[in-house]
This record gives C-alpha cells, structure tokens and sequence, in this order.
C-alpha cells in the first residue's frame, strides 16, 4: 500500500492548513486570488467535476487561456483524480479534434476566447460528453453537448471530494511532438510535481514565499506550467498569469506592475526583448530570469545581462520528464553551455554504439530521474524508443567538458524546434506541398542573426509554375501556426541525396548555415 499523495494537496492545502490562506497565489489582469479563496474555489470545482459525472482517471481537456480558471480546473481535476489535458492554444480545430480523440477526454474546458475552435473540435469528437467553459453566451451551437458552466460549478455545495491518490496514480498529461512530430501524450504521476518542485523549483531558483513568477511560456507547456502554476504554488509565492499572447512590451509592463521577481522564457522571447529597445529597468524588481526550449546563445546572454543586468539561467527540460535536469546554477553561469545537472537527476553521454562517451566527446544524452513520464499513451514502439529503463533518451546531441558543464550541439534526429517549440519538418513540408506550384519541400533548421533555429524550406517548384518566397512564406502562416512557418525559402533544382536515393538533410543544413 502506497502512502496517499495527492498533488492537489500539496499545491493547495498545505498553505491554508498552516494559516497562510491570506497570501496571494495569483494576480494578473484578472484580478488578485488569494489562497483561501483558490482553495475554496478549487474545492467547489472539484466537487462540481464529480457532480456532472467526470470519474477518476478520465480526461478532461484544457484549451484554456493563462488565467485563474486554468488553475482551478487543473487542481480541481487533480483533486478528484481525474487527469487534466491542457493542450496547446494555438491549435486549430482539426488538430484540437484529434487531440480529443486521442485522449478519448470526456470533458472539454475552454476560455471563451477559443469557443469557436472548441465548438467546432467537439462536433468531431464522439467520446465528448461535455463542454466547460466560463459563460455561456460564447457558446454558439455546442455540438448538442451539454455546456457546464464554471461558475454553476463551484456554486454547489463543497462537500470536499479529495481523490486517495498515491505519487504514483495518473496525474496529467502533456502532449508533446517530440522526435516524430506524431503528438504524443506524455503521462505524468501525482508524484512528479513533488519532484520538480523541490529539485530545479526549489534548490536551483530557490524559489520563496515572496517571489513573483512571470512567465513567456503559457501554462499549456511543461515549462509554462511549472513557471507559473506549479512553482510558485508549491513555495507559497505568486503566479504573475497573462492570458493574451505573450510581447515583450506587455510583459515586461506586467513584470513592474506586479511586481515580478522570477522571470521564464525561451532564447526567442529573450532576443525580441533586446530588440524591442525596452529601457534597462524595463523588468523592474526582477532578481532571476530562466531561459529553455532551445540553447541560449553565449551572445545573447552576454547582450541580456549587460542590458538589463539581471542573469539568465539557461537550462534544458523535455515534456517527458515534466521540467528542466540541466541548468546552470545562479552565480555560477557558463554562458554557451547548459550548465550541470540538477539535483535528483542523473545525466550521460552515449555514443551510436550505446557506450559512454569520454569528456570533450559529442553522444546522445541520457537522463534519469523520478520526474520521467510513465509513457507515451497509446503509442508503444515510441515510448520503447525514449523510455529505456530508467533512463530516458533525449534525442539531443551534448558533450560534457572536464568540469561536468554539459554544452547543447543539436538534435540527434531532424526535427527542429522554433521560438522554443518543437516543430516536425514533414508538417511544414505537407503545408507547402499544398501549394500548386510546390512539387518538393525540404525544411531544415537554421540559426538566425541571433543564433537561433529557425526553419528554412528548400523548394523545388512544378515545372512551369512560378511562386515567390513571400508568397509561399505567407501560404505557410494561413495554414499553420505562425511560429512554424520557414523564415526563408530557397529555390532549387533538387537535392543532394546518398546512394539509396535518400535526401541528405545533413547537407542542406549545412548549406543553410552557410
Ligand atoms: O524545452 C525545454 O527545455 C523544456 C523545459 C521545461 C519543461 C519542458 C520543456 C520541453
């Protein structure tokens, strides 16, 4: 028999149990919630979830803003063991259904901002047996589903329903395109919040009551969700929550509005914020920043700080193991590198032939630690390819110098990530052949005057046909999120390929940094 552990709990209760209910949680445009009225609104919810007939272990799927009802209903899911989904916001109705599929979830909450994106998923959708969301006048034609409203929810009576989870009971799930580009959803225990929370949250930012965090990367990530959900719960601090697509401008206003002192992004947001032309108190009271997603360039990082003189710790995590392992540490920053490894977390190095690599040799980087996802659901010849034992296969490059410092040289395979999201090159591909005048595309990465990957597409047009880059360029946006779309299109005749007729990326890459 496992000892009862319920993440909710310990996010919540713990603070109001000891008398600290009056401290604020969270705050933002949406107004300041303090952690008594979070608990009492979580609880209500809980109960409310139980009522319209959400089971343990069922899925809800999130597709919810940045906001005080995003927390609610992610605890309160938790609460009653039933396993939150957020999902990405930016998702378009054909992909939200097929996340609602695949998740089989029987609850979809969004923010009335995407109702209409929701509503149109749902009809698609037929293991759905409701909709949540804040009011119902942004409801139109619900896909003859029931419409619950939050608010109806948390009026019922509390009657405290608190699942006997164990650190081990399905907690979450993120969805993550990882290598393949195929979404893949990664299952999270109960006891995986514990484990990030008192490892990179705790003795690497050494996170405290008074902080307030501010993050770049929305909650629906497992970077923003740590930032600004499960972080600052677990220390009794605050979460800064912006629901409109993240600006330097906007946030760097709400950092000095409220008063922000830990702030989270990703080398992409870092750079527009250089670029932006922000004064050099633009992040007011801000005493630590943390960047991941991708490598933060040494350039960057040396322009940041000598800008706005405040250090970034530049770290890296995966969905799969729920937050950041590798960090570098604060008065102890290697610009360049990704730093060491973080506590409660074991790192290695191995080459193709699966031996240890020596220090100063490039391999493919191996993690372990007690944060891992269980597995990818539903999807078992990937979950044995990342999974293996008690390590997990990141698919990135590293080497490790003599001092223990690891540095990022890529990834293994050739998915490429921009603005710190993983980005599947078939994706891009499939959109641009769409194009009637495309007849082969090849995307790769490649780095940006800032040093940053972004995708660049080699393409080969119909014969006869003509089509400007601008042109394909804009064809990519209209059809996909804006961050996928190629920075830059090369027209060409064909491509380099091996003996076995095989396209050599490898050398288009390489063209492209050129
Ligand atoms: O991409 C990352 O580095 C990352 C960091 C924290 C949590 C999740 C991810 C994917």
């Amino acid at each position: 028999m496992t000892d009862l552990f319920n993440a909710c709990t310990y996010l919540l209760d713990r603070h109001v149990d000891r008398g600290d209910g009056e401290r604020l949680a969270l705050t933002g445009e949406q107004g300041d919630v303090s952690y008594a009225q979070l608990h009492d609104r979580v609880r209500r919810t809980a109960a409310g979830l139980r009522r319209i007939g959400l089971l343990p272990e069922q899925r809800l799927l999130m597709f919810m803003a940045d906001s005080p009802d995003f927390v609610v209903v992610f605890l309160a899911a938790l609460r009653i063991g039933a396993v939150p989904v957020p999902v990405s916001t930016m998702s378009r109705a054909g992909d939200l259904a097929e996340l609602l599929r695949d998740s089989r979830a029987r609850l979809l909450a969004f923010s009335p901002e995407y109702a209409e994106v929701a509503v149109a998923a749902a009809a698609d959708a037929p293991e759905l047996t409701g909709l949540l969301v804040r009011e119902a006048a942004s409801v139109v034609g619900a896909a003859g589903l029931p419409v619950h409203l939050l608010g109806d929810l948390a009026a019922g009576d509390a009657g405290d329903v608190v699942y006997p989870a164990g650190a081990d009971s399905p907690a979450f799930w993120l969805y993550t395109s990882g290598t393949t580009g195929t979404p893949k959803a990664a299952m999270h225990r109960h006891g995986s919040i514990r484990v990030v929370c008192e490892t990179y949250g705790s003795q690497v930012l050494g996170i405290r009551p008074g902080d307030r965090c501010l993050s770049a990367a929305k909650a629906f990530f497992a970077y923003g969700l740590g930032n600004s959900v499960l972080f600052p719960l677990a220390a009794g601090a605050s979460a800064i929550l912006e629901a409109a697509p993240s600006r330097p401008d906007t946030l760097a206003a709400r950092a000095r509005e409220h008063g922000a002192t830990l702030f989270f992004a990703g080398p992409t947001f870092f750079a527009n914020m250089l670029r932006a032309g922000l004064p050099q108190d633009a992040l007011g009271g801000v005493r630590l920043c943390a960047s991941a997603g991708e490598a933060l360039p040494a350039a960057l990082y040396q322009r940041w700080t000598s800008h706005f003189g405040v250090d970034i710790l530049d770290g890296i995590g995966m969905t799969e193991m729920l937050h950041i392992f590798l960090s570098n540490r604060a008065g102890a920053v290697r610009a360049g590198t990704t730093g060491v490894a973080v506590p409660g977390y074991d790192l290695r190095i191995l080459d193709d032939e699966g031996r240890e690599a020596p220090v100063g040799t490039p391999g493919t980087l191996f993690v372990r630690g007690e944060s891992t996802a269980t597995g990818y659901w539903s999807r078992y010849a990937a979950s044995r390819q990342v999974f293996q034992g008690e390590w997990l296969r990141t698919g990135d490059t590293y080497v490790r110098d003599a001092d223990g410092y690891y540095t990022c040289l890529g990834r293994t395979g050739d998915m490429l990530k921009a603005s710190g999201i993983w980005v599947s090159p078939a994706e891009v591909e499939n959109r641009l052949l769409a194009h009637e005048a495309v007849a082969q595309a090849v995307v790769v990465a490649a780095r940006d005057g800032d040093g940053l990957e972004k995708p660049v597409a080699y393409v080969v047009l119909s014969e006869g046909r003509t089509a400007g880059a601008i042109e394909l360029i804009e064809f990519c946006r209209a059809g996909l999120p804006s961050f996928k779309r190629p920075r830059k299109i090369v027209f060409v005749d064909g491509y380099p390929t091996t003996a076995t007729g095989k396209i050599r990326r490898v050398e288009l890459r390489a063209m492209a940094a050129e």
